[in-house]
């Protein structure tokens, strides 16, 4: 199936080589009738750069997908074993997983007319080739799926990031407690939902300079983080105000956790080429479960004034 192309073997799979590198490395997985295409197919794979797994029919794709997470692209032949023809597999596989998460290439044999081609495009994959390729030509197709993923993947990160602190945003806050909330009231349990305010942090821009400003901001979001646990979620919800959401403990336990982040945060200075400053903040929490986070934010927003009311350094709850 491979037009032999002489002299050129290495060069043009340097592209995806690098990328390979840069991002540790790509599974894909090899769909077709054919154990002799198949093997051929991961050889040449291997020569890019990428792992593969095989498969010859729908129902091992379809639980490969499922059973490996790591997998990023699927070369589906349109002559798999069983009754359905590659096509109709790509229907089946994007009603679980997406064209924005999986990449799929459609391969159509030689002789076969363009109707086929655009079938494949038609049931959802990336992109597809036409049999007989030369390497390079499938090397590229192949790269061009991927980087459009992973530029997809880069872009949904950076949605939910906060770019100065590294923590995640007020619309992760928002996406990420529907599933905490959801949880909570199928187990009937509660969560701690924290809000989190720098005390006169105005003081600190006007003293010391934004840029200073931004360098605490920096401290109080590292202080957080080694104060919860990883799978706890932690946002910045914009200015000097942070939030955090915790499952399944107790008020008692819940209190002795935000008390421990106000003290640790009072003892931990602000240092950095002779400046001196010393942080507080002001902790609004509330314990409870609510349908949905917006009314929690509320409630615990209250506490949070009732903090600042007085005298600020000081968890209500
Ligand atoms: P309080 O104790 O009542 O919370 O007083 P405060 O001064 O902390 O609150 P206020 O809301 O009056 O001021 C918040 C300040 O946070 C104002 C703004 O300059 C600063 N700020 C907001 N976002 C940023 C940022 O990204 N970087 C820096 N350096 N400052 C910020
Ligand atoms: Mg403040
Ligand atoms: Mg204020
Ligand atoms: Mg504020």
């Amino acid at each position: 199936y491979l037009i032999k192309k002489p002299n050129s073997d290495l060069l043009y799979s340097t592209r995806l080589i690098e990328r390979v590198y840069k991002n540790s490395f790509i599974k894909a997985l090899i769909v077709d009738g054919s154990e002799t295409f198949r093997n051929k197919l991961a050889k040449n794979l291997k020569q890019f750069g990428l792992d593969s797994l095989q498969s010859s029919d729908a129902k091992t794709t379809l639980e490969l997908l499922k059973t490996h997470a790591d997998i990023q692209l699927v070369l589906i032949d349109l002559d798999i074993s069983g009754d359905i023809q590659g096509v109709e597999l790509v229907e089946d596989i994007r009603e679980q997983f997406p064209s924005t998460m999986l990449g799929i290439l459609g391969i159509t044999p030689h002789g076969y007319n363009s109707q086929l081609s655009i079938e494949f495009l038609k049931k959802g994959a990336n992109d597809f080739i036409t049999k007989p390729f030369v390497k390079e030509q499938l090397n590229l197709r192949i790269m061009q799926v991927l980087e459009v993923l992973d530029t997809i993947k880069e872009k949904n990160i950076e949605a939910i990031i906060d770019p100065l602190t590294q923590l995640k945003n007020r619309r992760a806050l928002e996406t990420e407690s529907k599933q905490m909330i959801q949880s909570a009231l199928i187990s009937n349990s509660r969560l701690s939902v924290a809000m989190i305010d720098i005390d006169h942090f105005k003081q600190v821009n006007d003293t010391y300079g934004h840029i200073i400003g931004d360098d605490v901001l920096r401290l109080i979001s590292q202080i957080l983080k080694s104060n919860f646990r990883k799978k706890d979620l932690i946002t910045r919800n914009g200015g000097e105000e942070f939030c955090v959401v915790l499952d399944d403990l107790s008020l008692k336990k819940a209190i002795d956790l935000f008390e421990n982040l106000r003290q640790k945060i009072e003892s931990t200075p602000y240092e950095n080429e002779g400046v001196k400053i010393n942080i507080t903040v002001s902790i609004g929490l509330f314990h409870g479960i609510q349908n949905d986070i917006t009314s929690m934010l509320i409630l615990a927003d209250e506490k949070l004034y009732m903090a600042k009311n007085n005298g600020r350094n000081k968890l209500v709850s």
